[in-house]
């Protein structure tokens, strides 16, 4: 479909300090250039194994009920639809395709993820600023993204399903959200304000697996669901907690050694490659590929725990 070598190593060539440096623009490129993405997998997964997939219900008991650490849990999948090149790649006719896509699955979500799309088009400033805020829409991406030809076009074409627009009287007050055309075709998100990770997880899952009835994904045999990071093939899932620890932040090293030992990894409060502010870490899971949902999904209990 077009997309190059040249292309696919564009964001670590312009990032020398990017920490994968690497894309790719469809299916293709996955078995085109095997020889470079397979190293790359092996050395982020570490793992050979063939994708297995469990999305079964999880019960789990609530690490922090009275939120003395645990602020909110947030576990999202990344899905391209087969057939349609994945965002670096992809041009403004395409988007339009997938929104048209998303949209179109999303009716048969079952009801308690029913919801509605905002386009991230013709937003006021005011309304922007705050569902940012909320972390349901997303920013144009950072300069990884943007050499990776990523955040062309933006925001045309782009927007986020929203399942229930934060009604805070329901406990957790959970949201099931789609990302569409930020760095894949969706972004499938559930997360909540409390530590119940299985109830977050459950609903993902449900949501998920109502998608994938109406919707064909790009599926490798060996790698699982394909994104355009390598990073998030397999599962594609980032499950994860704000988690405030003051004493562990004056001993990053202990801090650092204990998310190693299981697996995990520290982003900062604001996300991908951003400070941690107010000893609030986003902690979750560094794997995705050679593991199912559910282990990773009881690796990260156990590491918090
Ligand atoms: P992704 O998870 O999609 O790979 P990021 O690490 O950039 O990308 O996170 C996306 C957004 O989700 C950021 O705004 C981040 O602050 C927010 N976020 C991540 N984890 C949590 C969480 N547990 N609770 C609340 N917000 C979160
Ligand atoms: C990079 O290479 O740094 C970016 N493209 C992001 C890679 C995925 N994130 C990560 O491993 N932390």
């Amino acid at each position: 479909w077009g997309y190059s070598l040249d292309q696919a190593i564009r964001s670590g060539i312009e990032n020398p300090d990017s920490a994968i440096g690497l894309y790719a623009g469809d299916a293709q490129a996955y078995t085109l250039f095997s020889d470079l993405f397979k190293k790359v997998i092996q050395s982020y997964h570490k793992s050979q194994d063939t994708h297995v997939s469990d999305l079964g219900p999880i019960e789990l008991e609530d690490l922090d009920p009275g939120k003395e650490y645990i602020l909110s849990t947030r576990i999202r999948t990344a899905r391209n639809i087969k057939g349609i090149p994945f965002p670096p790649h992809m041009d403004d006719q395409e988007r339009t395709l997938v929104e048209k896509r998303v949209t179109g699955a999303c009716r048969h979500l079952p009801p308690g993820l029913a919801g509605v799309y905002i386009s991230l088009e013709n937003l006021d400033t005011e309304t922007q600023n705050r569902l940012r805020a909320q972390k349901l829409i997303f920013p144009k991406g950072d300069r990884f993204m943007e050499a990776a030809g990523v955040n062309r076009g933006f925001p045309k074409g782009r927007g986020t399903f929203i399942s229930r627009p934060g009604d805070p009287k329901s406990p957790g007050n959970p949201i099931f959200m789609i990302w569409v055309n930020e760095e894949d075709h969706l972004r499938i998100i559930s997360m909540e304000t409390s530590s119940n990770i299985a109830r977050v997880f459950n609903q993902l899952a449900r949501g998920i697996q109502s998608l994938s009835t109406s919707l064909e994904f790009a599926l490798d045999p060996l790698y699982g669901n394909l994104t355009s990071c390598p990073t998030n093939i397999g599962t594609g899932l980032r499950a994860g907690v704000h988690i405030r620890l003051e004493k562990l932040d004056k001993k990053r090293q202990t801090l650092e050694r204990i998310v190693r030992a299981h697996h995990l990894q520290i982003r900062g409060t604001g996300g991908e490659k951003t400070r941690v502010r107010k000893a609030v870490f986003d902690i979750s899971n560094k794997h995705r590929l050679g593991k199912t949902e559910r282990q990773i999904i009881l690796d990260l209990h156990q590491g918090l725990k």
